[in-house]
Parts: C-alpha cells; sequence; structure tokens
C-alpha cells in the first residue's frame, strides 16, 4: 500500500488531519488500534473555542455542529459560596466558546471520511514506523492477523499519550517536561436537566467540581478524587453527595440528579514534548501534549497543531515549500506552553492540594479575590479561555 502521509491514530487529531489533506488532493491512510465503537464510545472534551469551530467549517463537517452547538458567551468561578461570571464575550471583544462533545465531533468526523472514501483502518495492530530519518518511511502493522506495509512520505503521530510514535524519538533528541498532580476527576454523564446554563468551575472544602453539559438533557458533571481511584467505589448516591459539597449550595439545591449513564476517572497531569518533529516523524495534538482539563484546551490544542501542519504539508505538496514543516514545532509549541500555564493556573486556582493547605489554600482565596476585583484578571481569563490567537 501507499499513501502521501501515513498518520497513526483515528481521534480527533488523526481524522481532522486526513479530512483537511483530502480536501485539498493530498493522500493518507489513518492507522487506527481501536474498533471504531470503542473509539466513538469515549467520554471527553465538551468546550469548543472559535479557532476549532473554524476548522471544522474548513473541513467542511460543521453542519451539525453548527446545529446543535451551544454558544456559550460566559463561564462561572465558584469560590466557596461566592460566584463570579467572566463575561467571555464583553472582555474579549465578541469572542465566544462552543458547548459540542468530542464524541460528536469525532462521530462527525468519521462520516465524513466515510463519505469521501476516505482510508481509516480501525483494529490495525502493532503499527510499527521504520526509515523515519530517509525521505522513503513506511509504517508495518497487522491487521485480521495478517502483516501489511504502508509506504509514504511522512508519518504523522497523531495517536494520543500512550501511543507509539513519540516513543520512536531517540532519548538524546527528545526532552519531555511533566506535572502529575495528585489528584484525579471523576466525571459523570446524567441524563437529567444541567444545573445552570453556563458552566461552573467550583472550589469548596471537598476540593474541585466542574458542572458542565451536553444538551438540555444531558449534564456533564465532574469531582475531584485520588489520582488512582476506582470509580467502582463511587455510587451514585456517594458521587451526588460530594458533588452537593463542592458547590455553593444555592446551586445544591436545585441539582437534579438521577442515574450515571457513564462514570471514569481521569487522572491530570501536565507534559510537553519537544521537539515535534524528527526527520520525517511529527507529532500532533495528546501524542505530543497533555495539560489537565481544567481550561478546556486539550482538544482545542490538537486543533491549532492540525491546523499549522494541514497547511504546512498542503505547501510543501502544492508548491515545494518546505518552510511550513520546519517551523512546525516551534510554532506549536509557542501556542502549547502558552495553554499548558493558562491550564496550569485554572488547575492550582481551583483544587484541593493536600499537600499545601495552609499557605497554598490562603494563596488560592488572594487569587479569587483578586480575580473578583480585578478586570484585568478577569480578562487575562477570558482571553485564554475563548482560545489564543493561532
Ligand atoms: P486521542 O483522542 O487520544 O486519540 C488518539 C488515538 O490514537 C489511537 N492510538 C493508536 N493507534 C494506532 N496505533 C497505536 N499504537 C495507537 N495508540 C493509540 C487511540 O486509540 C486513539 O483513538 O488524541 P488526539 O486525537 O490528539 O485528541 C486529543 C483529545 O482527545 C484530548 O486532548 C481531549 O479529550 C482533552 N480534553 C478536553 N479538551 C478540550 O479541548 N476541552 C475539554 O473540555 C476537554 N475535556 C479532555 C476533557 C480529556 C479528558 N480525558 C478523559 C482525558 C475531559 C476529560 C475527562
Ligand atoms: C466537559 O464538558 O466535559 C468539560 C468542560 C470543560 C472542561 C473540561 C471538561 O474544562
Amino acid at each position: 500500500m501507499r499513501t502521501q502521509v501515513g498518520i497513526i491514530g483515528g481521534g480527533p487529531s488523526g481524522l481532522l488531519l486526513s479530512q483537511l489533506l483530502h480536501l485539498q488532493g493530498v493522500s493518507s491512510v489513518v492507522l487506527e488500534r481501536r474498533s471504531r465503537a470503542h473509539v466513538l464510545g469515549r467520554i471527553r472534551a465538551g468546550v469548543l473555542e472559535q479557532g476549532f469551530q473554524n476548522l471544522m467549517r474548513q473541513a467542511g463537517i460543521a453542519r451539525r455542529m453548527d446545529r446543535e452547538g451551544q454558544i456559550h458567551s460566559g463561564v462561572n468561578i465558584a469560590f466557596y459560596e461566592e460566584r463570579l461570571r467572566i463575561d467571555l464575550e464583553g472582555l474579549t471583544g465578541g469572542k465566544t466558546v462552543m458547548v459540542y462533545g468530542q464524541t460528536e465531533v469525532t462521530h462527525d468526523l468519521y462520516e465524513a471520511r466515510d463519505a469521501l472514501d476516505g482510508a481509516v483502518i480501525d483494529e490495525a495492530e502493532n503499527v510499527t514506523p521504520h526509515d523515519l530519518q530517509s525521505d522513503a518511511p513506511y509504517l508495518t502493522f497487522t491487521k485480521d492477523g495478517a502483516e501489511e506495509r504502508l509506504d509514504c512520505d511522512f508519518v504523522i503521530g497523531c495517536d494520543g499519550f500512550h501511543g507509539i510514535s513519540r516513543r520512536c524519538v531517540p532519548s538524546d533528541v527528545l526532552q519531555t517536561f511533566e506535572r502529575v498532580y495528585p489528584f484525579g476527576w471523576l466525571g459523570v454523564l446524567s441524563e437529567t436537566p444541567p444545573v445552570n446554563e453556563e458552566l461552573i468551575y467550583a472550589r469548596h472544602d471537598s476540593g474541585f467540581a466542574l458542572c458542565s453539559l451536553r444538551g438540555p438533557q444531558l449534564s456533564r458533571y465532574y469531582v475531584q478524587v485520588k489520582a488512582d481511584e476506582s470509580p467502582d467505589g463511587w455510587s451514585d448516591e456517594r458521587f451526588w453527595e460530594r458533588l452537593k459539597s463542592a458547590i455553593p449550595a444555592e446551586v445544591a439545591a436545585r441539582l437534579v440528579t438521577g442515574p450515571a449513564v457513564e462514570k471514569s476517572v481521569a487522572p491530570l497531569r501536565s507534559f510537553v514534548a519537544e521537539p515535534l518533529r524528527w526527520g520525517r516523524l511529527f507529532l500532533a495534538g495528546d501524542a505530543a501534549h497533555i495539560v489537565p482539563p481544567t481550561g478546556a484546551k486539550g482538544l482545542n490544542l490538537a486543533a491549532s497543531d492540525i491546523q499549522y501542519l494541514s497547511s504546512a504539508l498542503i505547501d510543501w505538496y502544492k508548491k515545494g515549500e518546505a518552510g511550513g514543516l520546519d517551523g512546525y514545532s516551534a510554532r506549536a509549541l509557542a501556542r502549547v506552553w502558552k495553554a499548558e500555564r493558562f491550564s496550569w493556573w485554572m488547575t492550582s486556582l481551583l483544587h484541593r492540594f493536600p499537600e499545601n493547605e495552609g499557605f497554598g489554600d490562603r494563596i488560592q482565596r488572594a487569587e479569587f479575590d483578586y480575580l473578583a476585583g480585578s478586570k484585568a484578571a478577569q480578562t487575562m481569563l477570558a482571553e485564554n479561555y475563548v482560545g489564543l490567537p493561532y
């Protein structure tokens, strides 16, 4: 088999890249380790920046997103019993975010790839890149028990944090920067009306909580738990009690509870790998960097990587220009680090840090009071939350 661009990973990064390349006449094949049902069953992000939305429109996949996505012009921070609304639209000169689940984004991407006969090979096992430092790299993999080979010009690692592509870069080339937080998020999806029409990020005695949503009858809630905690120890009753203790009493009083239709724990981590290119291998999305979900930046960062990389590949194929590819790593990392900073800051403001009570709690209180009283601080939050420019 031969294609121009071999893409490892059929999450949002890989699918979006293959769609954008296809529309410009560049061929690609996506190799995904899991089944399609598994990929479509994952519940993750919910908040899309305008840059992400525009990329979906550019890729011709925005019809359902524009119909069903909800525009949010503000976001709320609750600190114990106090509540602060950040006027995203007013503070950023008209910018907003959209609430539309990653599950729906992935569904729309698969549908678009299918409609154009896009090559997405699922359940591709043992994907292994070869000759990445040559002009003729290739990938080997196993499909239905048979050994396959895919020859290509470039290999793009879109295979998430646990993928193999980043591990192909020699350790004397790749530098990694990491912070693992001493807690995770327990997320619950419930078929109940959301407690609030806008998101509420909350800090209370029991730690962090987030009230988010997917639709008028579908809510998404998170509470802070220990990093290694199993969701099995959390009955629905225990979850709702914890959530109520982590949000202001007036919000808890109108919370509608119900059975959880999904429950999972995600660890929190900040991670960046540098550089994002090694020979003919390029890294994008979670394969290259992880942010804690507090700033809603992970999927949105994947989109800016893909925007830079798709235009660089198109320039290479259409105009024979290598500048975009040569500059990709530095360009993408400049935006990545700003999102890392913001996500770390939101995480630090809103979680209970068990090892840092006392001084740390007072600093969080001071940070919240400063935010509540300073338009400059609120503008900082707003312009990062809606997304820094590409
Ligand atoms: P993905 O989605 O992890 O997809 C990678 C794909 O690669 C496959 N794969 C392999 N395929 C072939 N061979 C291998 N060896 C492979 N190894 C792995 C995997 O099966 C998978 O299909 O990475 P991608 O495409 O870069 O997308 C990144 C986003 O998924 C991620 O950043 C976001 O979900 C993060 N995130 C959020 N981002 C936001 O922008 N806004 C949010 O509100 C937000 N909330 C969240 C989040 C992530 C969460 N979790 C569970 C980590 C909330 C949560 C709880
Ligand atoms: C979500 O709705 O799943 C969500 C929203 C905002 C975040 C993280 C997750 O910061």
